[in-house]
C-alpha cells in the first residue's frame, strides 16, 4: 500500500460531493482524416479541449513508460524521496508547486532533454537507470512528434502560414518543454465521507499545448465556459489534448486555455503522464500578426516565456495568471 506523507488528508481541499457529470460531447477528433484540420481549430476555440484517436504513439511506448512509473511510485517512501524534493523538478509529494498548493498526490517532474533525463533516471531507478531513461526517452519523442502534428494541422486549420509557426517553438533545441508523471493513490477514507478530494487543483497550463494521456481510471475534470465542471471519461487509448495560456496569448484569445483539476479516486489508483509543449525563455508570447484581423489589437501586454514563467512560480495554482498580462 502507498502511504503518502505530510500535508494531512486535512489540509487537502475537499470538493463538494455533486453527481458526476460527464462531458456532453467531448470532441474525439481523428488525426487519420482530413477534416482533422477544422475539427481541431472548432475544438480549440470552444473547449481549449479534446482527445486525439488514431495519433501514431505506439502502443509500447506508453505502456513501457506506465510500468516504469507504476515500479517507481510503488517503492517504499524512502525510497521514492531520494528522486525529491522537486525544485521543481524530482519527486514531489501532495506539495504542488513552491507557494502552498497542496493535493492528494505524488509525482516526478521532469526536464525533457536527454541529457538530463538519463542523469535523473539514476535518482529514480537505481536498479536499471537505463530502463527508465530509454522508456522516458522512446515516450517523450512521440509524444512531441503528436503534439507538432496537432499544432501543425491547427496552423493549418487557421490557414495561417508557415505551417510549423507553432510547432517551430517545441522543436527549438532550448525549448523549455517538461514532463510530469502523475500518481493519485487511492483515498478510501473518501467513501465514509461522502466527498470529493483535490487531487490536483483547479488551473489553467501556462504553456502553449498539453498532451496527456491516463490510465482507466477518472478524476479528470474540465470547466466549462459556464463555470460548471464536467468529468470526462478515461480512455487509455486517446491522448488529451489541453490549449495552454501562450496558445491564447498567440491567437489573441481566439482558442482558450482551459481550467481543469483533478479529483481523487476512492478505489482505483490513477497515473497519468503529461507533456508540456513550451518555447524557449527567450521567446516573445504575443498574438501572431497573420491571425490578427485588419485593425485587431492584442489583447495582452508584450512578455516572454522567461517573464511568463517566472510569475507563474509566484502564483497560486487556482490564479488567473494571463490576468497580469490583459490589457486593460
Ligand atoms: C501547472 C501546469 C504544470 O503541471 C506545471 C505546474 C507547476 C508545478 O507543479 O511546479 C505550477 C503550476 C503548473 C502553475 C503555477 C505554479 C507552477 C505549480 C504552481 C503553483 C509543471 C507548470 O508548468 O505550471
Amino acid at each position: 500500500m502507498v502511504v503518502l506523507s505530510q500535508p494531512a488528508l486535512d489540509q487537502i481541499r475537499f470538493v463538494e460531493n455533486q453527481k458526476p457529470t460527464f462531458y456532453p460531447v467531448i470532441p474525439a477528433i481523428d488525426l487519420s482524416k482530413p477534416e482533422s484540420k477544422t475539427l481541431l481549430v472548432k475544438a480549440c476555440e470552444e473547449f481549449g479541449f479534446f482527445k486525439v484517436v488514431n495519433h501514431g504513439i505506439p502502443l509500447e511506448f506508453v505502456d513501457g513508460l506506465e510500468a516504469e512509473a507504476v515500479k517507481f511510485f510503488s517503492l517504499p517512501q524512502h525510497e521514492k524521496e531520494k528522486a525529491g524534493p522537486a525544485n521543481p523538478f524530482g519527486y514531489g509529494n501532495k506539495r504542488i508547486g513552491p507557494n502552498g498548493d497542496v493535493g492528494w498526490l505524488e509525482y516526478l517532474l521532469f526536464q525533457t532533454n536527454v541529457k538530463s533525463i538519463c542523469q535523473r533516471s539514476w535518482a529514480i531507478s537505481r536498479e536499471n537507470p537505463k530502463v527508465f531513461c530509454s522508456a522516458l526517452s522512446d515516450y517523450l519523442s512521440a509524444v512531441k512528434k503528436l503534439a507538432c502534428e496537432v499544432l501543425e494541422s491547427l496552423a493549418e486549420g487557421l490557414k495561417v502560414e508557415p505551417r510549423n509557426v507553432f510547432s517551430k517553438l517545441l522543436m527549438d533545441e532550448e525549448s523549455d518543454s517538461i514532463f510530469r508523471l502523475n500518481h493519485y493513490p487511492p483515498c478510501p477514507e473518501l467513501q465514509a465521507l461522502g466527498c470529493n478530494l483535490t487531487g490536483f487543483g483547479e488551473h489553467t497550463d501556462p504553456q502553449i499545448i498539453s498532451i496527456l494521456r491516463s490510465n482507466n481510471t477518472s478524476g479528470l475534470q474540465i470547466s466549462l465556459n459556464d463555470g460548471s465542471w464536467v468529468s470526462v471519461p478515461p480512455d487509455h487509448n486517446s491522448f488529451f489534448v489541453i490549449v495552454g495560456d501562450s496558445l491564447q496569448v498567440m491567437t489573441n484569445a481566439r482558442f482558450k486555455s482551459v481550467r481543469h483539476r483533478v479529483l481523487a479516486n476512492s478505489f482505483k489508483s490513477r497515473v497519468s503522464m503529461i507533456y508540456f509543449g513550451a518555447p524557449a525563455l527567450r521567446e516573445k508570447i504575443a498574438p501572431l500578426p497573420v491571425i490578427m484581423e485588419k485593425g485587431e489589437e492584442s489583447l495582452y501586454k508584450e512578455f516572454t516565456w522567461c517573464e511568463y514563467k517566472k510569475s507563474a512560480y509566484i502564483s497560486r495554482l487556482a490564479d488567473n495568471r494571463l490576468g497580469l498580462f490583459e490589457k486593460t
